[in-house]
């Protein structure tokens, strides 16, 4: 890639007239050069009017170097900046120098008036410099250029301070004789006959450039054809917008909305695609490595035989049990997100097509009659990508359980309930766990949140061993979830035929069945100590003390 200097160097050479339009940030500068122009003027007026400010030196030369950048970052175009008169005498021109070509601007213009300029459009105080005095900046600045490429151009306004046309001739020479690689003629007449009268009578080889913002009647073409190099549309943007604007805000406090201006304004897709948000959006997966966690629900199988739930699940799956005016599986999702787990993955099979999510995937167990919870989770394999937390779609969880158990540093980790122990009713069909617990019950314990090593999980085990039920959600990691695919596969070729574990065949296994294979096989499984914060819905009962739940205390679960 060319440098800009090298760039506006080579448009020189090959272009009969280059057309250079002003800006005064990046997005001029991607509109400039989505048009076609050859360059870009950082102009001044522009860049003060953006600040609400005269265009008389008020802002300093960061300030306008800021601009420039902003400018020439957003565009490949080379940019031309003006400088006013170079922010001071000759050292404040070399130091400008050093920063505007150190920024990547491919040339500046300073003009020879007295610090601090007022806009040349401006009656009144338009006071030049001696001759001599800006010749020493133009020497300066040339010694204080680096890159042999990089351009200054001397700018004259003895036409603008009505020192007439032979000063400006005398300018020019001298000028030129300083080392400037071009020169701005400045007018502000209607038409260009001045600036034509001078190309005739200078006789120096340096381009000459104009800004036609009086005589703006004229073409380039025209302007070209007697002998302009260089033509800087200086403001037109600016001024463009500023229409736009005013006409844009009057219509909508008229009308009281801003409908009557929707059609005449660029629709937000546009405006991202000046952006480059389609790059971003593009680039996201290469750079935001952001471990993205998942969440399987399994929600494919009939509601329990024994649920006297039938009246209000009105033939529909267990997770579009309407709660409090939301479905169970929305909570659950809610609850979900809220912990930052938004790739969410449900598997449906008992009344599947009743099921309606919003942003998440919907896989299917069509088998789910004959299969297990295991089945449907396999269902949704394809999809899954590393870790994720599955949770039975028939619980209500308080979001602090998935955030304690997201930073669980084990393969495999199943929330496991304490309160199992404390419960007054025992009863059947729980999920039931026996973990290592060391802790002699009455001792003080630092750790809050416990993981345990998990020895045994089951309906069916012994009661006297169990200390925890597991509650219908566990976090599986990476490893975990390799692990328990090349595991389950083993099983599938181990157990083809009879029960396994507590299911009557591989098949029908359930999460339960899983795990106790892997503890046998050897594999670590943690339990996840917590106590209270959820709540199962099996029965009327459950589902009326959940109801009673929201309706109380809307702010402690899912909404939150
Ligand atoms: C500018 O754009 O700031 C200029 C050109 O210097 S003019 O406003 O015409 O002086
Ligand atoms: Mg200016």
């Amino acid at each position: 890639m060319p440098s800009k200097t090298a760039k506006l160097r080579q448009l020189f050479q090959a272009k009969p007239i280059l057309r250079i339009m002003g800006a005064h940030n990046g997005l001029g500068a991607k509109l400039i050069e989505r048009n076609h122009f050859d360059g870009i003027w950082a102009s001044g007026l522009e860049i003060s009017t953006s600040y609400a400010l005269p265009d008389a030196n008020i802002l300093t030369m960061t300030e306008n170097l800021h601009a420039a950048t902003m400018i020439n970052d957003a565009t490949e175009l080379p940019v031309i900046c003006d400088c006013d008169t170079g922010y001071g005498n000759a050292f404040n021109v070399q130091h400008m120098v050093k920063k505007y070509e150190a920024a990547g601007i491919a040339a500046v213009v300073i003009e020879d008036k007295l610090f601090p300029k007022v806009n040349s459009f401006i009656p009144g105080r338009q006071e030049l410099a001696s001759v001599e005095e800006f010749m020493g900046k133009i020497e300066a600045a040339k010694n204080a250029q680096v890159d042999p490429d990089f351009m200054v151009f001397a700018r004259i306004e003895a036409l603008i301070a009505g020192w007439g046309m032979d000063e400006a001739l005398r300018r020019a020479y001298a000028y030129a004789e300083a080392g400037a690689d071009g020169l701005v003629i400045h007018s502000k007449g209607a038409t260009p006959d001045e600036i034509y009268e001078f190309i005739q009578k200078f006789k120096g080889k340096l381009p000459v450039i104009v800004i036609p913002t009086t005589f703006y009647g004229v073409t380039a073409d025209e302007l070209a054809s007697h002998g302009v190099k260089m033509v800087i549309y200086a403001n037109q943007g600016l001024r463009a917008s500023i229409r736009a604007m005013d006409e844009t805000f009057k219509k909508i406090r008229e009308t009281g909305s801003t409908a009557s201006v929707e059609k005449q304004i660029t629709p937000m897709k546009e405006v991202f695609e000046i952006q480059g948000m389609h790059r971003l959006k593009d680039e996201e997966k290469k750079y935001l490595r952001k471990e993205t966690i998942q969440a399987v629900i399994p929600a494919a199988g009939d509601p329990p035989a024994a649920s006297d739930l039938g009246p209000v699940l009105n033939k529909g799956p267990l997770c579009m049990l309407p709660i409090c005016g939301k479905t169970l599986i929305d909570r659950q999702m809610d609850t979900l997100r809220s912990c930052g787990i938004s790739d969410i993955l449900v598997v449906g099979g008992y009344s599947a097509s009743s099921i309606r999510l919003e942003q998440a995937t919907l896989f299917q167990n069509p088998n789910f009659h004959k299969t297990g919870v295991v089945h449907s989770l396999f269902s949704a394999s394809q999809a899954i990508r590393g870790k994720f937390v599955m949770t039975y779609s028939d619980i209500i969880f308080d979001r602090m359980i998935v955030e304690r158990l997201l930073l669980s540093p084990y393969d495999i980790t199943l929330v496991i309930d304490r309160a199992y122990q404390t419960l007054p009713r025992r009863e059947k069909n729980l999920d039931l766990v026996i973990a290592e617990n060391s802790d002699e019950p009455q001792t003080r314990r630092l750790d809050r949140q416990p993981f345990l090593p998990v020895r045994g999980i089951g309906q069916k085990l012994p009661k006297q061993k169990v200390n925890y039920e597991f509650i219908g959600m566990a976090l599986i990691r990476e490893e975990g979830w390799n692990k328990i695919k090349q595991l389950w596969n083993q099983a599938q070729k181990q157990f083809q035929k009879g029960s396994f574990y507590e299911a009557e065949n591989i098949e029908q296994a359930d999460f339960n069945d899983l795990i106790q294979y892997m503890i046998d096989q050897g594999e670590s499984v943690y339990g996840m100590e917590i106590e209270h914060g959820w709540s199962e819905i099996h029965s009327m009962e459950d589902y009326e003390r959940v109801n009673r739940f929201f309706r109380e205390r809307v702010d402690s679960l899912s909404d939150t």
